[in-house]
């Protein structure tokens, strides 16, 4: 039996995977012998075997809409690139990457741009995810390193995490953290969010702070570590502010995480050095248990660090020094070296708007959606004179854009390197083959570089090659003067290569930690306290735009949802884009529980369905980024934001935009299930989700339609129809099936409801429906029994609120053990533990 070993594709935690051939497919299991999970995986690890089909693939090239020959299309890349650099000079073209590419392919977009077209102009999403750390670290300590590891997490004694929701972003490392809490439960955890997150929810001190307020957060800390007056208005009590105070002060094992709250900020990299210089001050670095330690989000993000993915990076942790880029030059035997960082990604998008950027890269990434003012994005893609986008899917939101889309090879497909937060470069293995004729990045980047006239510098037959060659570059005159070394790995076996934290000076010996001795990067060997004057987010609510919008991550779902939105049980847990807002503004806007709401951002807009969080601050709103026009109406919150950055970083401002919210009024609501895309206009709100043979659409619209008419142009005209109008209560049921088979159905309310045809969506999967059957398809109840729709809590084993909370009732359970114990939730990868303790609190709140 074939049994090959990986590393997940979603977060940067890194998990090893095992891929088992099972008689029906795959098999995804934890690696228990990798270091960073030791078996476990999370919800989204655990269901990646359904994630695999082929269906939506990009499997052969095309240009201009048609498919065409490899030749073909890498002669159109090689002649657009070529034509705009003959013309308008190498700054007249872009590249724009992605920390989900591999290192290898990364290595080669980079060598390409920086020393062969002759620009800098390739930048990454990593500068929206990663950027404020690595100019953080680099202030701070000269270098672009991760001084400590993940086992520092549980040796410490107070875990401190900023901007951070790692139960749902992080959760393995965050199970480690429960696991080690569990075991000794004076291990102390804060967490420093606006939200009560599922974080939050397992924290012993949560700091629900105004958003922004970090710096002056930390800067208190810092002024109260040296034992001067310090005043600290975040907006949390003082006191329990002090009590942060005296648990960072009075304990020496201490581990600092943040995430996105701190990097996604117009003041990020301040942030980041204000958290740092705590930790400098006391001496509390790469030690057992203690440090600062960003969580890196995209599986490759450290990799594209490394490799010099960013714009005002060279290469291998190499900046644009005269010193450096003459050594990088005469390694790679490069023509052209850049001699100047290029553009950062907001400002990269800007020249491509104003004309600028004639030609543009982009690969593994989604920009049409991610970037802020997404809007603007996308007419600054479409006025771009050539395009070219490499992807795995066929149709995203970045790829209707394109004049020419490569098909890329997709996880379990792709071969090459990742490396994980804590500085672990792991292989990711193929286990499929490559479908139709996708190919991978190093090779597609390769033989357009070949193309363009450097066949010699781009000869390389395997990833292998090129991590050689990497590895080379960064130990190339080091003699010690940078983090970033592998010379320990040049020779090594590739194709067995085991996980191992950077650097890597000599075989087998990697490192564990840094700065544990006292010498930093910096010429003088000393770390900086960088000074910090907290300054608050760019925007600030005006009276036209009142509330302040907070955009992140769901559980279940990953970024633009390619890979995450093909599986239904991904979807169970959270099926619409949703808006939390707190039950007082709901009140005052006028929003109901589970209806819908438009938000209005100064540039764009878009609807949601409103969920009631008291974990919510008043005043604030929160939407997750998942939803496209692919699988939402309007629902990009990408078009909200404003793309204010930091001006040291250049990450944009992702987490805080003025906005108003009104409620979206509907006349009708409905659910719809079928079986292809089906025809739905923008001007009602939909939403789709994964179902097993067919997808689900929640729909309502603000005006009353010809139901049998408009039904027809959803579902398609032909076939057989089976129909039931009720104009008097506003209800409509149609089905459509075409020899026998079900090919969609329509349900339509005149009220908001939690329907959900289960019973119709197993109707899907049968060959052909019989005469019994055909009876239940349009009737407004299962036949028999439950018609509500119950949010899944635990997706593993499909676990839903209303089964724990019977069971919580009936049988009196009192821990997340004993739910496990008797429902199985919990029990698999654990992601739903924080929610599982939340449904408990309530329980008996309310016994
Ligand atoms: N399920 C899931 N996991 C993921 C991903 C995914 O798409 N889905 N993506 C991965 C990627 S690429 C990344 S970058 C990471 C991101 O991981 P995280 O950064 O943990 O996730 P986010 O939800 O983006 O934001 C974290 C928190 O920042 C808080 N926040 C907002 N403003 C402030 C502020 O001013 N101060 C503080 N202290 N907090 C604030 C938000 O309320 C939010 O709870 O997740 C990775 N893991
Ligand atoms: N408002 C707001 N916006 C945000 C954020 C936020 O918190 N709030 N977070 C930001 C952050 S941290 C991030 S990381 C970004 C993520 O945003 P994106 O990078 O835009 O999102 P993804 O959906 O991960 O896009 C990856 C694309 O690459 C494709 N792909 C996957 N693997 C490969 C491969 O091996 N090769 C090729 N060629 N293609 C591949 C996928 O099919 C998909 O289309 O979003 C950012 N935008
Ligand atoms: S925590 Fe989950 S998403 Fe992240 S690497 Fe591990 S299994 Fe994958
Ligand atoms: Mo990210």
């Amino acid at each position: 039996m074939t049994s090959i070993h990986t590393t997940c594709p979603y977060c940067g935690v890194g998990c090893g995977v095992i891929a088992r051939a099972t008689e029906d497919g795959w098999s995804i299991k934890g690696d228990p012998d990798h270091p960073a999970n030791r078996g476990r995986l999370c919800v989204k690890g655990s269901a990646l075997a359904e994630t695999i089909a082929l269906d939506g693939r990009l499997l052969h090239p095309m240009v201009g809409g048609a498919r065409t020959d490899w030749g073909t299309a890498l002669d159109r890349v090689a002649d657009g690139f070529g034509a705009a650099i003959a013309e308008h000079g190498p700054d007249s073209v872009a590249f724009y990457v992605s920390g989900q590419l591999l290192t290898e392919d990364y290595y080669v977009a980079n060598k390409l741009m920086k020393g062969f077209i002759g620009s800098a102009n390739i930048d990454t999403n990593s500068r929206l995810c990663m950027s404020s750390t690595v100019a953080g670290h680099i202030r701070a300590f000269g270098s672009d390193t991760v001084p400590g590891c993940y086992d520092d997490i549980e040796l410490a004694d107070l875990v401190v995490l900023v901007g951070s929701n790692a139960a749902w972003c992080h959760p393995v490392i965050f199970q480690r953290l429960l696991a080690e809490k569990t075991r000794r439960p004076d291990l102390r955890i804060v967490v420093i969010d606006p939200r009560r997150t599922a974080t939050a929810e397992c924290a012993d001190l949560h700091l629900a702070i105004r958003p922004g307020s970090d710096a002056v957060l930390f800067t208190g800390l810092l002024a109260y570590l040296k034992g001067e007056e310090a005043e600290v208005e975040c907006g949390v009590a003082l006191e329990r502010v002090v009590t942060f105070f005296d648990w960072f002060a009075s304990t020496e094992k201490v581990v600092t995480l943040w995430s996105q709250g701190i990097n996604q900020s117009s003041s990020g990299t301040d942030k980041v050095d204000a958290i740092i210089n705590c930790h400098l001050e006391t001496g509390r670095i790469g030690r057992p248990g203690m440090g600062p330690l960003s969580l890196t989000g995209q599986p490759n993000a450290m990799g594209g660090r490394e490799v010099g993915g960013l714009a005002n990076m060279l290469a291998a942790h190499m900046g644009f020094d005269d010193g450096s880029i003459d050594r990088v030059g005469r390694f790679w035997g490069a023509p052209n070296m850049a001699a100047k960082p290029g553009l950062k990604a907001v400002d990269l998008f800007g020249a491509v708007a104003d004309g600028r950027i004639k030609a543009l890269w982009v690969m593994a990434t989604n920009p049409a959606v991610s970037l802020p003012e997404a809007d603007l994005v996308r007419k600054a893609i479409m006025t771009c004179p050539f395009v070219v986008v490499s992807d795995c899917e066929a149709d995203t939101d970045t790829t209707r854009l394109a004049h020419v889309r490569l098909p890329a090879l997709a996880w379990g497909e792709k071969d090459g390197t990742v490396t994980n937060s804590e500085r672990r470069i792991s292989r990711q293995r193929p286990f499929l083959p490559p479908p139709g004729e996708a190919r991978a990045d190093w090779r597609i980047i390769s033989e357009v570089a070949g193309r363009m006239g450097f066949a010699g510098s781009f000869a390389y037959s395997s990833p292998a090659d090129i991590f050689a060659e990497h590895c080379r570059l960064t130990a190339f005159e080091n003699g010690g003067t940078r983090d970033l070394d592998l010379a320990g790995l040049i020779a090594a076996d590739y194709r067995t290569l085991e996980p191992i934290q950077w650097p890597v000076r000599a075989p087998g010996e990697g490192t564990e930690r840094l700065f544990g001795d006292g010498r930093f990067f910096h010429a003088d060997g000393n770390a900086r306290q960088v000074e910090i004057a907290p300054r608050p987010p760019a925007l600030q609510p005006s009276p036209d735009f009142p509330l302040i919008l907070n955009t992140g991550r769901s559980r279940d779902q990953w970024h633009t949802m390619t890979r995450t939105g093909r599986s239904p049980i991904l979807a169970a847990h959270a099926p619409e884009p949703t808006l939390s807002v707190h039950p007082d503004d709901a009140a005052r806007l006028g929003l109901a529980d589970n209806g819908l709401a438009r938000v209005s951002g100064i540039r764009s807009n878009g609807v949601f369905r409103v969920v009631l969080d008291g974990g919510q601050r008043p005043g604030e709103v929160f939407a997750p980024i998942h939803w496209t026009d692919r699988t939402a109406s309007n629902a990009v919150v990408g078009g909200l934001m404003d793309a204010a950055t930091d001006p040291v970083s250049g990450q944009p401002e992702l987490k805080h935009a003025p906005v108003r919210v009104e409620p979206f009024t509907a006349a009708w609501h409905g659910v719809l299930l079928g079986r292809d895309s089906v025809g739905l206009p923008r001007d009602i709100y939909w939403a789709r989700a994964a179902g097993r043979h067919h997808s689900v659409w929640r729909l309502a619209g603000e005006t009353g339609e010809d139901w049998p008419s408009t039904a027809r142009s959803w579902l398609g005209g032909d076939g057989e129809w089976i129909e039931f109008l009720d104009p008097h209560r506003g209800h409509y049921r149609a089905a459509r099936l075409v020899d026998g088979r079900l090919e969609g159905v329509l349900f339509i309310f005149r009220w908001a409801t939690d329907f959900s045809p289960d019973w119709v969506a197993q109707a899907f999967g049968h060959a052909a429906i019989d005469g019994d059957e055909r009876a239940t398809l349009v009737a407004g109840a299962p036949p028999g029994g439950d018609r509500g729709r119950d949010k899944t809590i635990c997706s593993c084993f499909g676990v839903g609120l209303a089964a724990i909370r019977t069971a919580i009732r009936d049988h009196r359970l009192t821990s997340v053990a004993e739910i496990g114990t008797l429902l199985k939730a919990g029990t698999n990868c654990g992601s739903c533990v924080p929610e599982l303790r939340v449904v408990l609190a309530e329980a008996v709140r309310h016994s």
